[in-house]
């Protein structure tokens, strides 16, 4: 019998026969996240009482053990025909050691409401960890506005596959989504729109909060990122005095001009789907005393130890005013308490700290900036983004009716198969991110379509030992679509690679 687990465990061993799960199993828990997350979805598919007992067929156990780092999240997970047992030095490791025994059961386990079903766990011996500590996927919120409901259904899909960073691209130049209560026009005025014109939105700090203590319970870190200097023309119709002193049309093409002031020469939010023309004032002092402010609002309403500033597509800055502006910034965000986290391009500034993370997103067919090797040299870390693998938002094939063609269209197949070592050579490279931009998609079945089935296989090369093997993983993912089916989740490609 051949598991169908992804990601693919450090080490599978089967043994003989099955622990068969019924109305009288119980569980035994320490209380935590793990657990309620473990009787959650067992309770709901089976519609067993699942009662906790201090000696349950199934048994989560915390052992003394290493706290922190990878270790913080490995298991090790034993099946018998007697029971299942669960072990890891915390919760986190149970939490994730959970999501292995909810692929190990059959694929009505995903159901929303009690189902009839053999629930069989085939006798193994599976221990556990990841290879990456960032196992992210990027949500962009700004391009079309995705509420909390939207989100916390988002987070949904990333649990299973034991993803661990939600980074929520908040601010474009087509919207502001956070509220920042010092700055009130930023969503008043800057999230009433989204691409193609239509009603925007934004996460009030209650609803932010929402998501945050949401992804909490599921070992999600949300990272948030203000995207700056670049991108920020939502930002420039709330407050207009943060726009740049050199004339629009100086360096913005005059088509795209008149999408960006009014009759009077004042900002206004965007509309459209470009990128590259806008820039916040770099020359003002305003602009540092207004960035203080928003960063240090939104690194208080978030939990996380990070914060991301951004910096990608810069392109009417001249890199001497990009340096001098990165120079200015990356001193607010430790005042924060935050970790930078910043596009590649900030490379190009040679002013980041060590420790700072540098997401790579340019494709891999292009070489690698020499600003970026050097970065990598001097305590940088690496988050792999490369366009040509990890971005969902491409076409899976020319005719896919959603996405983007920019960097080529992306596969299966290639979203799986590479390896986030190969891009840039001897960098220290913390993790994996996929990312989904959202001009062209607008609703939580677009994002689902662009999702499944890319986003198991990103998962796995985040988590997953290197020598991988494309043929062995899409024999597991085969498997996959049937859970989708089971949790509801209708609008996945159906892709003719599977
Ligand atoms: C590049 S990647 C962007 C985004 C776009 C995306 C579309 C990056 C840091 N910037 O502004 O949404 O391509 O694929």
């Amino acid at each position: 019998m051949e598991l169908s687990v992804i990601p693919a465990p450090q080490s599978v061993t089967l043994g003989d026969g099955a622990f068969v799960l019924t109305a009288e199993t119980a569980v035994s828990a320490p209380e935590g996240r793990a657990a309620a997350e473990l009787t959650g979805l067992l309770r709901t598919a089976t519609g067993f009482p699942l009662p906790l007992a201090g000696d349950g067929a199934i048994a989560l156990i915390i052992e003394d053990g290493p706290q922190d780092g990878l270790d913080a999240e490995a298991y090790r997970l034993e099946s018998t025909p007697a029971g299942v047992t669960i072990t890891a030095s915390t919760d986190e490791g149970l939490f994730r050691g959970v999501q292995t025994l909810r692929q190990l059961l059959p694929a009505a386990i995903e159901s929303a409401a009690p189902v009839t079903a053999e629930w069989i766990v085939p006798a193994v011996t599976i221990t556990d960890a990841p290879r990456f500590p960032w196992r992210g996927v990027l949500l962009d919120v700004a391009r079309h506005f995705f509420d909390v409901a939207a989100v916390k259904r988002f987070i949904d899909r990333l649990v299973p596959y034991k993803l661990n960073i939600l980074h929520l691209h908040l601010t474009d130049d087509q919207g502001w989504r956070l509220e920042i209560p010092s700055h009130p026009k930023l969503t008043s005025v800057g999230a009433a729109t989204q691409v193609g014109g239509g009603a925007g939105g934004f996460f009030s700090r209650e609803g932010y909060a929402e998501i945050l203590a949401y992804a909490a319970d599921r070992y999600i870190t949300v990272v948030p990122e203000i995207d700056l200097p670049g991108h920020t023309q939502a930002a420039m119709a709330a407050y207009p005095s943060l726009a740049p002193s050199w004339p629009l049309d100086s360096r913005v093409e005059e088509s795209l001009v008149r999408l960006l002031i009014d009759r009077d020469g004042r900002p206004v939010v965007y509309t459209g789907t470009e990128v590259g023309f806008s820039e916040i004032a770099i020359g003002k002092d305003e602009t540092y005393a207004f960035l203080r402010d928003v960063l240090g609002s939104v690194a208080a309403q978030t939990p996380g130890g990070y914060l991301h500033i951004g910096g990608d597509e810069a392109l009417k800055t001249t890199p001497e005013d990009y340096a001098e502006f990165l120079q200015r910034v990356l001193p607010i965000v430790p005042d924060t308490g935050k970790t930078v986290v910043a596009w590649q391009e900030a490379a190009a500034s040679g002013a980041l700290p060590p420790g700072t993370r540098l997401q790579y997103w340019r494709p891999t067919t292009e070489p690698v900036p020499e600003a970026v090797g050097k970065a990598a040299g001097g305590g940088v870390k690496l988050i792999m983004s490369p366009a040509d693998r990890a971005y969902l938002d491409l076409k899976y094939d020319e005719s896919t009716p959603l996405g983007l063609t920019w960097a080529g269209t992306l596969g299966v197949e290639r979203s799986y198969d590479w390896d986030p070592a190969d891009p840039v050579p001897g960098a220290d490279v913390v993790g994996v991110e996929a990312a989904l931009w959202s001009e062209t998609l607008s609703t939580p079945d677009d994002l689902d379509f662009m999702l499944y089935p890319r986003l198991p296989g990103l998962a796995e090369v985040a988590w997953s030992a290197p020598g991988r093997d494309w043929d062995a993983y899409r024999a597991r993912l085969a498997a996959h679509p049937a859970r989708w089916d089971s949790a509801g989740i209708t609008n996945y490609f159906r892709s003719s690679e599977l």
